[in-house]
């Protein structure tokens, strides 16, 4: 017999499900903020969870509790809005499960069941972080990272991670292809696929790495080119934006999204990391690549572009927000999906004009503070002017 507790758990996850969601106080002028998360680990369905009879389950336990929801690739696709959510189990393993709303910014729910990818890789541990790329070859693509032990390396944590690519068309049937190879970098994490060809190619944007943490000699977000996907390896990877000393890429960077086009460039929307006394602080930068030719750096405004606020820097995390999903629509509304330390979803609303003015209309970093206070004592000095008038 049903647990009549269920009936309380699911009116809790309903609640969630139908509670609106409104733009936040928060203004900068470049995005509009969120007053809620549009998932957190308490939208994931009660039959998920729990064991739902009576008689098995007496005390209505969670049986198989999730931890949390994050780092999710999206995609708008006929009217709705999906993304593709990093769910992580109490045991510590992420999968992959759909979650679709109307308006984009509230009303997401799972679907039934999460998404089952096929199992090809006896060696592969954890999951996670998909990015969705409508490609123009008409497959839409979820590129994640694929984690496995490493086995020649007796520390215990010592892990390998590979750039795992599927495909699919309606985000229920999914075909695995074999994991990307870089020949120049033992592991990748934050791959991400470019939705058009270039110069006949595919075109993946990745993140060479000497270890499973540190990105060691691997300089920054790269750029590579392949002819065949189904058999993807890259032979070069090209540095496209660099880890620079005293910035907020520092540590390490990585892709977000596939990039948005733009009116006058390619927006990427990225993720740079400092080391502090706190621990890594994660938080997104943009920049822009050339229309033509998608490796070629064209503007890079200075500085943070979306950090860690109030209660988004508390979770299993701290102080790391991450993003590797977001949706352009053809009005030019652009909604980004980003995660708060490890442990909820949050989307952030703006338009393809204002990223490309923010873009092109912020000035770069350079790089020491004699002159970032020069650039700041002329911006003042001419708004004081203005002021006078
Ligand atoms: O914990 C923060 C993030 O750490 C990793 O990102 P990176 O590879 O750049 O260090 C990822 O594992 C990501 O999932 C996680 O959110």
């Amino acid at each position: 017999m049903l647990h009549r507790q269920y009936y309380v758990e699911q009116e809790k996850v309903e609640r969630l499900i139908s509670r609106k969601n409104q733009k936040s106080s928060f203004y900068n002028g470049i995005y509009d903020r969120y007053e809620y998360p549009v998932l957190t680990r308490e939208f994931v369905p009660v039959h998920w969870r729990y064991d739902l009879d009576e008689e098995t389950n007496p005390y209505f336990m969670e049986r198989l509790g999730v931890n949390a929801v994050m780092n999710s690739g999206a995609i708008y696709l006929n009217g709705k809005y999906y993304l593709v959510v990093r769910v992580e189990g109490n045991d510590r393993k992420s999968f992959f499960a759909v979650a679709e709303s109307n308006t984009g910014i509230d009303n997401f729910h799972f679907w039934d069941y999460p998404v089952v990818l096929p199992d090809i890789c006896p060696e592969e541990t954890n999951v996670y972080d998909m990015r969705l790329t409508q490609h123009e070859d008409g497959w839409l693509y979820g590129l994640f990272c694929s984690e496995s032990k490493d086995e020649e390396n007796p520390d215990l944590s010592a892990a390998v991670a590979a750039a795992g690519i599927v495909r699919t068309k309606d985000l229920k049937t999914w075909e695995r292809l074999p994991n990307l190879k870089t020949l120049n970098s033992p592991q990748q994490r934050n791959v991400a696929l470019h939705p058009e060809f270039v110069d006949g190619k595919y075109a993946f944007y990745t993140r060479p790495m000497d270890g499973f943490i540190e990105t060691g000699s691997g300089g920054g977000i790269g750029f590579g080119l392949c002819e065949d996907i189904c058999h993807a390896v890259i032979d070069e990877e090209r540095i496209i934006s660099r880890r620079i000393y005293h910035t907020l890429t520092e540590s390490k960077n990585g892709a977000g999204a596939p990039p948005i086009k733009g009116k006058k460039c390619w927006i990427h929307i990225a993720h740079g990391v400092r080391n502090t006394a706190a621990g890594l602080r994660y938080v997104l930068y943009v920049f822009g690549t050339d229309l033509e030719e998608p490796s070629r750096v064209i503007a890079e405004p200075s500085g943070v572009f979306l950090v860690p606020l109030g209660n988004e820097r508390v979770g299993d995390v701290s102080n790391v927000v991450f993003t590797n999903g977001a949706v352009a629509r053809e009005n030019g509304d652009v909604y980004i999906y980003y995660a708060s330390c490890d442990t909820r979803m949050h989307v952030a609303s703006t338009t393809v004009d204002k990223l490309e003015d923010y873009l092109f209309g912020t000035a770069k970093d350079p790089l020491r503070s004699a002159d970032c206070v020069r650039q700041r004592c002329d911006l003042i000095r001419q708004n004081l002017e203005l002021l006078k008038r």
